[in-house]
């Protein structure tokens, strides 16, 4: 399984109130004690910052405000020594804007990198800067155009995120060739592999065209050379290096069918994919219009993605990361049974097959922080979307805001969560004195140890890992039921999203079944509030 880190609010060794990398080190034992097998370190390179670091300056460098590549060196070290691995965060889709490779290209037009970003004269008969002249109608991930333009040169650049974010043109084989060699300079250095940002936003329709509403996805959502982009990455960067390295590339938008192409290893392309359908079944028509979960949904979802990816290719598993809302705030309790809730959401997820990946926090049920006013937000943007909005977005901020899953991590009861000795760049949620590592270390029935039992027994259960998966019960709206079985055994997981007790019809006394794990320790014929069980049988 995976551990996400995101440096900035996991520890903070100096007292800046940032996160480092001394941090992350100070914390190996932790993680080894969880049972980690991988890290994923989120982007800790030179960064203006303008979006927590997926802006990235220099891609050879680390952030002062994290450290020095000295202590990379001995944060891999450390990393490899308890016989984990190490995957950076590659953020190629774009770069900052502060990056020599931009700056170099929006001095002239004639510069030889001109053409390594995406570079548009303003639309015909439209005065530059004047409303309507970007060359497309595409609004940002960030709100606002996806074009800026540059007084150099009168010109417009594309930029799918922040203005500070503009897109690199994969079409120049210099850009290509340029971030491979980076690439293999981090491999080189010992990191074991990438968790790849909005890889499928590399290849664009060159065309430019407009989209109807402003949506132009259609147009950078795995555009038409995105394969090739990734089988050349793959035979440059990876192929002799085979089965020593791991890639999961994030991908918004993308589709089962798509996923069993990029992550069938018969293709060379990537190990995994991230997939965004399971975390926008709560959303409306925007993220922010946050509707409930219906599990039936949920079920379908996932269902589907465990059986597309069945016999070609390979899930990744989340619930949570630095994008999202906590998991047991959005799809859980986080009140009264947030321990039964967290436990059972962790026993769904860890049960199905594929490679689980957990966010800082997420081990000990951390939760949504009770934000009440727009000026607690740094996340860009969540900021640009109230700038927009204004306080009726609040709500929908609070509900779900990426900055959630950007509090610090909450290590023990002390004032600032033992997170740092100074001042918190992000509020500590204040039931860090109740949901905290230490005292979730000490409670043996605590979320943290049933975390722990999830991911030792997927390292001695080989079902857990091989077993097919069957979906059962898929019209219950409030349980979660599905079986693995692999040659003789079989494992039933039982999950109640619900805070009422459940007695789900399987057709055979299933309760009499040998109970292997559950959220709590004795078995019984309902399913409690929020309760899980494994059985084997
Ligand atoms: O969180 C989102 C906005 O609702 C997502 O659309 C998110 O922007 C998308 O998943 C891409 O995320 C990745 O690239 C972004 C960066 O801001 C995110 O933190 C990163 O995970 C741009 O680099």
């Amino acid at each position: 399984m995976v551990y996400q880190v995101y440096p900035r609010s996991f520890a903070d060794s100096d007292g800046d109130g940032v996160g480092d990398l001394r941090g992350v080190e100070s914390k190996l034992d932790y993680l080894a004690e969880l049972g980690v097998d991988v890290l994923w370190l989120s982007p800790v390179y030179p960064s203006p910052q303008d979006d927590n670091g997926y802006d990235i300056s220099d891609y050879r460098g680390i952030e002062p405000v994290f450290g020095t590549l000295d202590d990379f060196d001995r944060l891999l070290a450390g990393v490899h020594e308890r016989g984990m691995k190490l995957v950076m965060d590659l953020v190629v889709n774009h770069t900052s804007d502060e990056h020599p490779w931009f700056v170099e290209s929006r001095s002239a037009k004639d510069n030889p990198k001109r053409d390594w970003y995406w570079w548009r004269p303003p639309r015909e008969g439209v005065p530059a800067g004047a409303p309507g002249a970007e060359p497309t109608n595409w609004t940002s991930f960030f709100t606002g155009p996806t074009w800026e333009l540059d007084e150099t040169t009168g010109e417009y650049y594309l930029h799918l995120f922040s203005r500070k974010q503009p897109d690199l043109n994969w079409e120049n084989p210099q850009v290509r060739a340029a971030v491979h060699e980076m690439m293999r300079w981090w491999l080189d250095r010992g990191v074991d592999g990438f968790r790849m940002d909005v890889i499928n936003m590399i290849s664009k329709d060159t065309a430019l065209p407009d989209s109807p509403g402003g949506d132009g996805s259609a147009h950078y959502l795995h555009g038409p050379r995105l394969h090739e982009f990734l089988r050349e990455m793959h035979r440059e960067v990876f192929a002799d290096r085979a089965g020593a390295t791991m890639t999961v590339g994030e991908m918004p938008g993308v589709t089962v069918e798509e996923a069993r192409l990029l992550t069938d290893p018969a293709r060379a392309e990537v190990d995994m994919v991230f997939q965004f359908e399971h975390v926008q079944l709560d959303h409306g028509p925007a993220k922010w219009d946050r509707t409930g979960l219906d599990l039936r949904d949920l079920k379908a979802t996932l269902g589907r993605w465990q059986a597309g990816l069945a016999d070609v290719g390979w899930n990744s598993l989340y619930w949570n990361n630095h994008d999202q809302p906590r998991v047991v705030s959005r799809f859980g309790d986080d009140g009264r049974y947030r321990v039964e809730s967290a436990k059972m959401l962790a026993t769904v997820l860890h049960l199905h097959r594929g490679t689980p990946f957990i966010y800082q926090g997420e081990e000990l049920g951390m939760t949504n922080y009770p934000f009440t006013s727009a000026a607690q937000f740094r996340d860009i943007e969540s900021v640009n979307h109230h700038a927009l909005a204004g306080d009726v977005a609040l709500p929908g901020l609070r509900a779900m805001s990426r900055d959630n899953a950007r509090t610090p991590m909450q290590w023990d009861a002390s004032p600032n969560a033992g997170f740092t000795t100074g001042t918190p760049w992000l509020p500590v949620n204040p039931n860090h004195t109740e949901v905290n590592a230490a005292a979730a270390r000490a409670e043996t029935d605590s979320v943290f140890h049933h975390y722990r039992a999830l991911i030792a027994l997927r390292h001695s259960e080989p079902t857990v890992v091989h077993g097919d998966f069957t979906m059962l019960l898929p019209d219950d709206p409030n349980v979660y039921a599905f079986s693995r079985s692999h040659r003789d055994t079989e494992l039933l997981v039982l999950a109640n999203f619900s805070p009422k007790e459940q007695r789900p019809d399987l057709g055979f006394p299933w309760w009499d079944a040998h109970l292997v794990l559950g959220s709590h320790s004795d078995g019984g014929t309902t399913l409690r509030p929020w309760e899980a069980r494994v059985y084997r049988r």
